[in-house]
Order: C-alpha cells, then sequence, then structure tokens
C-alpha cells in the first residue's frame, strides 16, 4: 500500500522517508504526486488531535491512506509551553532562529536542573476505506541548553541536549535512533502489522 505524508514541513518530509522506507512503508509527499495539500487548521488541544485533522484532510483530498506528523517541545519550566503551539511559539513572523532566541530568553536564568524538556510527536494513519484511524505515540527526553551549537536537524535541535550533544550535533542515525519522531513511527509500524500483516 502507498501512503501520502501530510505535512508540509521538508525537514519532518526528510526524517518521515528516512525512517519510514526501511521498516517497509512506502511514502510519498503531494509533490510527488503533482498536487497540494490544503493548509489545515490545527485547532486540536493535543498532538494526536491535530495528527488526526491533517490525516483526515489529506486522506480526503487524495483518497489515500494519509500519515500526519503533529510533533513539539514541551518544556516544564514553562508548564508545558510551547507544546502543540511550537511552530507558532513567538507568532507567525519568527522562523527557527527566532523561536530558539525566545525560548533562551524565557528561560534566562532557570537553573540546568530545572531546564528538563521533552519532544513529543503524535503520528496518526488515516484510511480512505473507513478503516478506523491509527495513532502512535513518541518521545525524547532531554534539557534545554543556554546556547545554540550544532548544523544538523530542525526547529529546536540546536538548543535540545540528549546526554553530551545538542539533538543538531548528532547524526541523521543518531537522532532517528532515539527520536519522538522515531519512535512514534516505529510503534506506527508495529501497530500497522498487527492489524495489516504489513
Ligand atoms: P505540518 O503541520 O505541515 O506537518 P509544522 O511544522 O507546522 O508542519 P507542527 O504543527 O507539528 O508541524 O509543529 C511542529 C514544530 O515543532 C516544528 O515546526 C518544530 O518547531 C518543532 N519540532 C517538532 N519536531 C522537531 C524536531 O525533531 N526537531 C526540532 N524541532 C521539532
Amino acid at each position: 500500500m502507498r501512503y501520502i505524508m501530510a505535512t508540509h514541513n521538508k525537514d519532518k518530509i526528510i526524517e518521515m522517508s528516512r525512517i519510514i522506507e526501511p521498516l517497509g512503508i512506502e511514502a510519498v509527499t503531494d509533490r510527488d504526486l503533482g498536487l497540494e495539500l490544503p493548509e489545515v487548521d490545527e485547532t486540536g488541544t493535543t498532538f494526536a488531535e491535530n495528527a488526526y485533522l491533517k490525516a483526515a484532510s489529506a486522506c480526503e483530498f487524495t483518497g489515500l491512506p494519509a500519515i500526519a506528523d503533529d510533533s513539539g517541545i514541551v518544556v516544564d519550566a514553562l508548564n508545558g509551553a510551547p507544546g502543540v503551539y511550537s511552530a507558532r511559539y513567538g507568532g507567525e513572523g519568527l522562523d527557527d532562529k527566532g523561536r530558539n532566541r525566545l525560548l533562551l530568553s524565557e528561560l534566562d536564568g532557570v537553573p540546568r536542573e530545572k531546564r528538563t524538556a521533552h519532544y513529543a510527536c503524535a503520528i496518526c494513519c488515516v484510511f480512505p476505506d473507513g478503516r478506523a484511524p491509527i495513532t502512535a505515540e513518541g518521545e525524547m527526553h532531554g534539557v534545554i541548553a543556554t546556547d545554540e551549537r550544532g548544523e544538523g536537524g530542525f526547529g529546536y535541535d540546536p538548543l535540545f541536549v540528549v546526554g553530551d550533544k545538542t539533538v543538531a550535533e548528532m547524526t541523521a542515525e543518531e537522532k532517528d535512533a532515539i527520536s519522538h519522531r522515531g519512535n512514534a513511527l516505529r510503534a506506527f509500524r508495529d501497530i500497522l502489522k498487527g492489524e495489516l500483516g504489513l
């Protein structure tokens, strides 16, 4: 079966394809199909709700089973912010660098032991034949650094420390092996295997 990746985020497409292909799941983008997926209002209050909204829209639009990723960073000292609003943290005008600067300033003066955070990812797959959607979730725990380090990954990765490296200092393989997205997609594959014999 061929799946569409229901996302507009190029970095997610790179990571999702990289993780999904070796798991034996064939996934294409809207561009591969010569289409452009409509924008979806992410009105959910959880990662799982937003992943469902994006997958349902892409499935209806393309007629293919659709896999969406909703993800974000949850910072304990900020009571869970930015959370489901991670892509929009600080407003539409900010890019990744601006959001990272904002996060650093919000955590100014917070000591290392209180800078704990996790990345969360919900994967939802909606099928065109009406069978029940599949949802799987994954997390990666770490702490927020006091300055940016590394060139890899995307988004908040230069600030997110696991062990002695930021995620942006990890290789792709190192990130995928422990990431929220890797964990969620592997859990998704296991459910799919159980249901479809994949
Ligand atoms: P789509 O909705 O089109 O998939 P999006 O970027 O708007 O793209 P989300 O609403 O799920 O996606 O927001 C996810 C944000 O969380 C993303 O833009 C990053 O800022 C952050 N994020 C998620 N996973 C990340 C990762 O692996 N590394 C760094 N930042 C990540």
